[in-house]
């Protein structure tokens, strides 16, 4: 479920995941980032051999519409037609059935059936359960308006325009990435013949077929739909302003009842030396290069730092080397505007243009996997910035524990039995270091779903015989990482955790992300909202266990040079929660997890319809602890 754009990310890291919020304003599933090795050899037994034209779209179709009986809870074969002239009468529509109706539909446009597209989509933006999928389909709108009046130019562009304008202020732009980036029939093609490599499956044959069959006309129309964005968007600028919400924030720095407590966050790229003052420090442990309080880490000083095949040491916490940074770094804002899909910044401009630039499929490789770098390098600096404001009581200690298949370490595959036995033991030496000294709050802004583990096991063709071994394996892998995790909140029963929704703009419970969609009495998922204090485009959500979001776009904060920079996800409006329940904690020592908690969601300020959750409200939070005896 991810556009071919910086999505070497492994974990979600709650801000990495998908670039584009999955169907919504996402053509179907373009494929992973390109790999580096040689296409494989072309035999006659390739299964996707004979997989194109009209073959493709009935595959697509009908291996859709089988999975989308599956996906809605009593649905009927005969179902869809009576919902497509009556949307009304449709139930309220899961994430997994959007997904394969955004098939449907792109079969059907595919085919030229545009009133059938057309229906489908409208049916999603209808009924889907995920509010946010409202704005779903701008792409698939925008061309089947394109097709129908493919003779009549300004016409098109005024039907273009007419659908982008159904987007209210707050949303429009997302929907702009494709028809920026894609500007050349051989980027597509490129990408169809990566998608090509990988193990045929419904969702890489929906790539292709987009590849193949929707993307080329979008790319030779580009600049009509460049032309009606950019009217638009001057409706939209020469309107007064929405209001922003107001985010009313706390500062303990002259607080007399507070005291000193003990938080980490759980982590990549997090530079120590820029939170010197408020670093834990491990007074059993020696910088020395050996095992000085005998938990079997060496130099664990200021936290635990593990990879895979490797022991502690703060080298790992992730810096992909001053000439990457140098190059690279300045794109900062811009790679991560495009993970969390907010494509229209100027920031995502410039690294759009700076993609666009690079033609050769290997360079391509290369510069996404060097943007991704320069994205882990900051990510938990900004995190531990945010986690740390207006609260110098808090002593912070540093975890990182890579997750094998991560694509830094590794590129498309699945982990091994060992692998996966490692990162449980990494895990597990975490949380012993976490009840040693009595860490009281953790930010882990990060996570991943089963299905992000099967996209990596379908490059791995010569290991599955087909789709349904690879979702096999990924189900046993998936199920392995949500054990441990939930080891971890049952092994800290006196911590709170708070973990980052995601951004894929799904249901977390339905996707089974971990360690979002998990229960445990310790255990705070955090969604965002942005300024407007609206979901943002990208949050992931659920009734019962996102039970509460924090401000999430645009969040200033540092990065490991020392600079300032705002960046958007999940990722920032965890800590956000995180740098509450520091503070709770510090004027209130004796609340437990549960407690915490109680008093962060009971205080939240409901969120307007056509939304769900509630807002974290700190100087509401922290008053109520502080009555509290
Ligand atoms: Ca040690
Ligand atoms: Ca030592």
């Amino acid at each position: 479920m991810r556009i071919a754009l910086l999505s070497s990310i492994v974990l979600t890291l709650a801000c990495g995941g998908s670039p584009l919020p999955p169907p919504v304003e996402a053509p179907p599933p373009p494929p992973e980032a390109p790999v580096a090795e040689a296409p494989e050899p072309e035999t006659p037994a390739d299964p996707w051999a004979r997989l194109e034209g009209a073959a493709l779209r009935d595959f697509v179709a009908e291996r859709a519409f089988e999975r989308l009986v599956g996906a809605q809870p009593g649905t009927e074969p005969q179902s869809l037609g009576a919902w497509l002239e009556s949307p009304d009468e449709a139930p309220a529509l899961t994430g997994k059935a959007v997904e394969r109706l955004f098939d449907l539909a792109a079969a059907a446009l595919a085919g030229g059936n545009l009133d059938r597209a057309e229906k489908l989509v409208r049916l999603v933006r209808h009924r889907a359960a995920n509010r946010n999928s409202a704005y779903a389909g701008n792409t698939y709108l925008a061309e089947i308006a394109r097709r129908r009046h493919a003779d009549d130019e300004s016409a098109a562009e005024a039907a273009i325009a007419a659908v982008f304008r159904e987007q209210p202020r707050t949303r429009f732009g997302a929907s702009t990435v494709l028809f920026q980036l894609f500007q050349a029939p051989e980027q597509a093609s490129a990408q169809l013949g990566q998608i090509r490599r990988q193990m045929v499956s419904l969702e890489t044959a929906g790539s292709a077929l987009f590849y193949e069959q929707i993307l080329p006309s979008i790319i030779e129309n580009r600049a009509r739909f460049l032309a009606a964005i950019e009217l638009v968007r001057t409706e939209h600028d020469a309107r007064p302003a929405p209001r922003p919400y107001n985010f009313p924030t706390v500062d303990l720095t002259r607080a007399r009842d507070a005291r000193e407590v003990r938080v980490a966050v759980w982590d990549v790229g997090t530079n120590p030396a820029l939170f010197e003052r408020q670093l834990f420090t491990n007074p059993g442990e020696q910088p020395n290069g050996a095992d000085d309080d005998g938990n079997r880490l060496i130099d664990d000083v200021h936290g635990v730092v593990q990879d895979i095949g490797e022991t502690s040491h703060m080298a790992l916490l992730f810096d992909p080397g001053e000439d990457v940074v140098r190059e690279y770094g300045p794109f900062l804002q811009g790679i991560m505007d495009l993970r969390a899909g907010l494509a229209s910044s100027e920031p995502a401009q410039r690294v759009l243009a700076l993609m666009r630039s690079v033609t050769d499929p290997d360079q391509l490789v290369e510069l996404e996997k060097n943007l991704d770098a320069v994205g882990e390098w900051a990510h938990g600096t900004h995190v531990a910035g945010i986690m740390l404001a207006g609260v110098p009581q808090a002593r912070m200690a540093i975890f990182r524990s890579a997750w094998a298949g991560e694509s830094r370490i590794y590129h498309h595959r699945g982990p091994t039995d060992e692998e996966l036995a490692e990162e449980r033991a990494n895990v597990e030496a975490i949380a012993a270091f976490i009840n040693a000294h009595e860490i009281r709050v953790v930010n882990a802004s990060l996570g991943f779903g089963e299905d992000y583990v099967a996209s990596q096991l379908r490059h791995e063709r010569d290991r599955y015989a087909d789709d349904a071994a690879v979702m096999a394996r990924a189900r046993e892998v998936h199920a392995h990482r949500a054990q441990t995790w939930a080891n971890v909140f049952a092994a800290c029963p006196n911590t709170l955790f708070v973990v980052a929704a995601g951004n894929s703009n799904r249901d977390v419970v339905e996707y089974g992300d971990v360690p979002a969609s998990l229960e445990a009495p310790n255990l705070l998922v955090v969604g965002a909202v942005d300024r407007f204090g609206d979901w943002a485009t990208f949050t992931n959500s659920n009734a019962e266990r996102v039970r509460i979001f924090d401000f999430g776009v645009e969040v200033p904060s540092l990065v490991p040079d020392g600079a300032t920079v705002p960046l958007s996800g999940t990722s920032m409006a965890s800590p956000n929660v995180a740098n509450l329940a520091a503070k709770l904690y510090a004027v209130r020592p004796t609340l437990t997890p549960s407690e915490a908690i109680e008093i962060i969601v009971e205080t939240g300020r409901p969120i307007a319809a056509p939304f769900t959750g509630r807002i974290a409200d700190e100087v509401a939070a922290i008053a109520r602890a502080r009555r509290r005896r």
